[in-house]
C-alpha cells in the first residue's frame, strides 16, 4: 500500500501544537516530523490537523420505545465521518431476561456495514446469575469494558439500586467502569401520569415531568453507589448543574466519576419545547430534555476546568412519522436527536471559535479523554507514531448552514437547521482510509472494525493492589495513579 503524507499542517493534540506532516502506511501514522515526502500528498495548508472524533454515546438501530433509531450503522457512521468523528460507542441492549452474549451477536451482526470504527457498551437492563457470569465473559472475551445502567425508562430498560450495586461491584471484580443514564425513573413516572391527567399532553410536558433535581437526585445516587461499590463512573449527558455540581464534589473527593455533555444540551435551550408547533418540539424531545442558559454556562465551565471530560451527542435519531406516534401523549414520542454530523463544527464554532474552548481542550473533550477512559489511547485518541490513523484535517475557514438539506443523517430534519457552522474537515481519514474530503463524501461501508478494549486500568490497577492490603475501601483514597483525565 502506498504511503499517504498529509503536509504542511499543524498538528494539534490534547497537550501540543507544532507544525509537522504526518506519514501514514497500512493505517497507521508511522512518521512525524518537517517535509515528508514519498506518498499521495494531502495539503493541509492552513489547517489544524487533529485526532479524529470518537463519540461515545450513539444508539444506531436501536430498538426502542416501540421502533428502531432511524440512522443505522452505515447511515450513522457516514454521518460521523462527514463531520470529522472517526469512531463511535454504541449501546448493546439485552431485553430483560436475554443473554448478554446473544444480545451481543445481534449488534455484532448490526454493525457489519460500519465506515468507521466502533465499539459497544453492554447494557444491564436486568440482573441474574446470569448477568453477573456473562459479565466476565464480556470484559475478557468480547472486547468490552463498560456497562451501562438506566436509572429511568421504569418497566423497560431501568434498573433498581440493588441491581445496579450488583453490577456496579461486578464491574470493579472485572476491571470494567459502569456508565449510568442518571434521572430518578420512579419520579418521572409519577410526574407523568400527573401531566397527563391534568391535560398536559404535548411535547413540552416531556420537559416538565425530567426536571433538573430528577437528574441531579439520580446523579448523587449513582455516585454513592459507585463509591460503596469501589468503582469508578461515567454519567451519560449531563445536563444541568445539578449533575454537574455531584460530579464535581466526587472527583473534589478523589472519585473517578466523570461526565458527558451532549453537544444538543450545550446549543439548544427548553424555549425549543414552547415552540407551537408541534413537530418542532417533538422532534427535540429527549431525555433529558433541553436546559436554560444557566445550566448551559454550567456545562461549558465544566468543559473549561475538567470538571466535565467528553461532549458527545447520544446520536438517536427519529423521523418526524415516528415522533408523531406521540401525537395526544408525549410519553410515546420516541426519545432521541440526532448530532453525530454537527457535533464537532458545532463545538468548534461554539467553543473555539468564542474563546470558551482552547483548540487543545478541544481535541481533549472531542478524542483524547475518552480514549484514555475507555482504555484504546493511544491507539485512538492520538497523533503518534503507532497510533491509527483516524485523523481529520480541520479547515477553521470553511463554513456551512446545517440543514436535513444535506446532511447525511436518513431522517428529514435536523434539530440544528439554520445554524451557522465555520471549521470543518477538509479531509477526515479513518485507518488511513480518505472517507470525506470536503463536500466529497466517500466512505466504504465495511471499513470500520470493532474495537476491542482491555479492562479499565484504574480498576485493573486497583485490583491487584488489593490483594496487598487488608481493606479495599482504602485502594480508593491511596494514589493510584490518574488516568490524566
Ligand atoms: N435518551 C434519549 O433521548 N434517547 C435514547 C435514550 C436516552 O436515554
Ligand atoms: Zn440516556
Ligand atoms: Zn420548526
Ligand atoms: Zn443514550
Amino acid at each position: 500500500m502506498t504511503a499517504t503524507i498529509i503536509k504542511n499542517g499543524t498538528i494539534v493534540t490534547a497537550d501540543l501544537t507544532y507544525k509537522a506532516d504526518i506519514r501514514i502506511e497500512d493505517g497507521k501514522i508511522t512518521e512525524i516530523g518537517p517535509d515528508l515526502t514519498g506518498g499521495t500528498v494531502l495539503d493541509a495548508t492552513g489547517c489544524y490537523v487533529m485526532p479524529g472524533g470518537i463519540d461515545p454515546h450513539v444508539h444506531l438501530e436501536m430498538p426502542f420505545m416501540g421502533t428502531y433509531s432511524a440512522d443505522n450503522f452505515e447511515t450513522g457512521t457516514r454521518a460521523a465521518l462527514a463531520g470529522g468523528t472517526t469512531m463511535v460507542v454504541d449501546f448493546c441492549l439485552p431485553e430483560p431476561g436475554q443473554s448478554l452474549l446473544d444480545a451481543l451477536q445481534r449488534w455484532d451482526n448490526k454493525a457489519t456495514r460500519a465506515n468507521c470504527d466502533y465499539s459497544f457498551h453492554m447494557a444491564v437492563t436486568w440482573w441474574g446469575e446470569q448477568v453477573f457470569d456473562e459479565m466476565k465473559t464480556v470484559v475478557q472475551e468480547k472486547g468490552i469494558n463498560s456497562f451501562k445502567h438506566f436509572m429511568a425508562y421504569k418497566g423497560a430498560l431501568m434498573v433498581n439500586d440493588d441491581e445496579m450495586f450488583a453490577s456496579f461491584s461486578r464491574c470493579a471484580e472485572l476491571g470494567a467502569i459502569p456508565f449510568v443514564h442518571a434521572e430518578n425513573g420512579d419520579i418521572v413516572a409519577q410526574m407523568q401520569e400527573k401531566l397527563m391527567a391534568e391535560g398536559n399532553v404535548g411535547p413540552e410536558a416531556h420537559a416538565y415531568s425530567r426536571p433538573p433535581s430528577v437528574e441531579g437526585e439520580a446523579t448523587n445516587r449513582a455516585i454513592i453507589i459507585a463509591d460503596m461499590a469501589g468503582a469508578p463512573l461515567y454519567v451519560v449527558h449531563t445536563s444541568c448543574e445539578q449533575a454537574h455540581e455531584a460530579i464535581r464534589r466526587a472527583r473534589q473527593n478523589g472519585m473517578r466519576v466523570y461526565g458527558e455533555p451532549l453537544i444538543q444540551h450545550l446549543i439548544l435551550d427548553e424555549g425549543e419545547y414552547a415552540n407551537p408547533d408541534w413537530d418542532h418540539a417533538a422532534r427535540r424531545v429527549m431525555s433529558p430534555p433541553f436546559r436554560n442558559r444557566q445550566h448551559q454556562d454550567s456545562l461549558w465551565a465544566g468543559l473549561a476546568s475538567g470538571s466535565l471530560q467528553c461532549v458527545a451527542t447520544d446520536h438517536c435519531a427519529f423521523t418526524t412519522d415516528q415522533k408523531r406516534f406521540g401525537l395526544g401523549d408525549f410519553r410515546k414520542i420516541p426519545n432521541g436527536t440526532g448530532g453525530l454530523e454537527d457535533r464537532m463544527p458545532l463545538l468548534w464554532t461554539h467553543g473555539v471559535a468564542t474563546g470558551r474552548l482552547t483548540m487543545n481542550e478541544f481535541v481533549a473533550v472531542t478524542s483524547t479523554n475518552i480514549a484514555k477512559i475507555l482504555n484504546i489511547y493511544p491507539r485512538k485518541g492520538a497523533i503518534l507514531v503507532g497510533s491509527d490513523a483516524d485523523i481529520v484535517v480541520w479547515d477553521p475557514a470553511l463554513t456551512k448552514t446545517i440543514s436535513a438539506a444535506n446532511q447525511q443523517s436518513a431522517i428529514d430534519y435536523n434539530v440544528f437547521e439554520g445554524q451557522k457552522v465555520k471549521g470543518l474537515p477538509r479531509y477526515t481519514l479513518s485507518r488511513g482510509l480518505v472517507s470525506v474530503e470536503e463536500s466529497t463524501i466517500e466512505t466504504q461501508p465495511g471499513h470500520g472494525q470493532f474495537i476491542a478494549r482491555d479492562p479499565y486500568p484504574a480498576v485493573s490497577q486497583a485490583l491487584s493492589t488489593w490483594k496487598e492490603l487488608v481493606s479495599p475501601r482504602k485502594v480508593e483514597r491511596t494514589g493510584i495513579p490518574a488516568s490524566g483525565v
